[in-house]
């Protein structure tokens, strides 16, 4: 794996790294580490990314960081944090030659696969591949691994903290990243507007299934952050699963994550979608915000927590 991976790289010379749209802090961390070590282990090499610009505003803080270059044919592109190809910005028709990622999917869309997931976050599979080719791990470096770390780990928080995780952040630390100011800049960077539409959307809560299911709803109009709404009802000491469901365009999004065992990949595969044990997130095609919760808060009635 790692030799098929290093003659890829080193025979390359322009590299595009793609991740998935509307991304997030691994999505970013992972590009941007990946590009570093690119750097390290072929400085001859143009690696260039491409971000999706429907991100959060927040990630503009560490997407500024990077030295974008433009790579206009590329002869290698990588994905990373992506677990379905449909779902990556950017590809437009072309091949993805190698995968990164850390997402539980059947889909093997590379010509190289390198998916472990038991990695917490995509930048730590990333790191350890780094760590394999004896590669030192310098404050950029260290500052997009930490960043996915932090991310996808819930402040490590999430049952996918560990040792690995604790000791990847040791060694972010170690190389001068400030958890304080990164948490800073990820978390802390709300608007009142956003401040008080949160307020709305959480009006929006509902306890079902025996109060194991907590749901809440997002109306388009509102600028609320669907992740720190459900960070904050799954707080609810009785719930087991949280959902939420966000108007978009043309679709619902559904996210959902579960503090009890319960494998919410598997239901979100059913709502068009996939993801991790712990978080996942699909899509329902249904006219209406009511309809999609509807249809969801019916499906754990009847299959997750069907009264005995
Ligand atoms: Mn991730």
């Amino acid at each position: 794996m790692k030799k098929e991976l290093l003659k890829k790289i080193r025979s390359a010379k322009q590299i595009l790294i793609l991740t998935h749209t509307d991304p997030d802090g691994d999505a970013v961390g992972s590009a941007w580490l990946l590009q570093k070590i690119i750097q390290k282990l072929q400085p001859a090499a143009r690696a260039g990314l491409l971000f999706d610009p429907e991100h959060k505003a927040e990630l503009d803080y560490f997407i500024k960081k990077i030295k974008n270059i433009a790579v206009k044919m590329p002869d290698l592109i990588i994905s990373v944090d992506a677990s379905d190809l449909s779902r990556i910005y950017g590809l437009s028709g072309c091949r993805v030659n190698i995968k990164i990622d850390h997402h539980e999917s059947k889909s093997s869309f590379g010509e190289l696969n390198i998916v472990d997931p038991r990695a917490a976050s995509c930048t730590l599979l990333i790191y350890q591949l780094a760590r394999q080719l004896g590669l030192r791990l310098s404050k950029p470096m260290a500052e997009a691994l930490y960043l996915g770390l932090s991310s996808d780990t819930g402040n490590f928080a999430f049952a996918n903290t560990d040792t690995e995780t604790l000791a990847a952040a040791l060694e972010c630390v170690r190389a001068g990243v400030r958890p304080n100011q990164i948490f800073n800049k990820l978390n802390e960077q709300l608007s009142f507007q956003e401040i008080r539409d949160f307020a709305v959307a959480l009006r929006s809560a509902g306890a079902h299934c025996g109060g194991r299911l907590i749901t809440a709803s997002i109306p388009a109009g509102l600028k609320v952050d669907n992740r720190f709404l459900i960070d904050f009802i799954r707080r609810e000491k009785n719930a087991q699963v949280a959902a939420v469901c966000v108007e978009k365009k043309d679709h619902i999004k559904l996210s959902l994550r579960s503090k009890s065992g319960i494998n919410v990949a598997a239901v979100a595969a059913v709502f068009n979608g996939g993801g991790h044990k712990e978080a996942a997130a699909g899509k329902i095609y249904s006219a209406t915000l009511a309809g999609a919760q509807k249809q969801v808060i019916q499906y754990f009635q009847k299959y997750v927590f069907p009264r005995q």
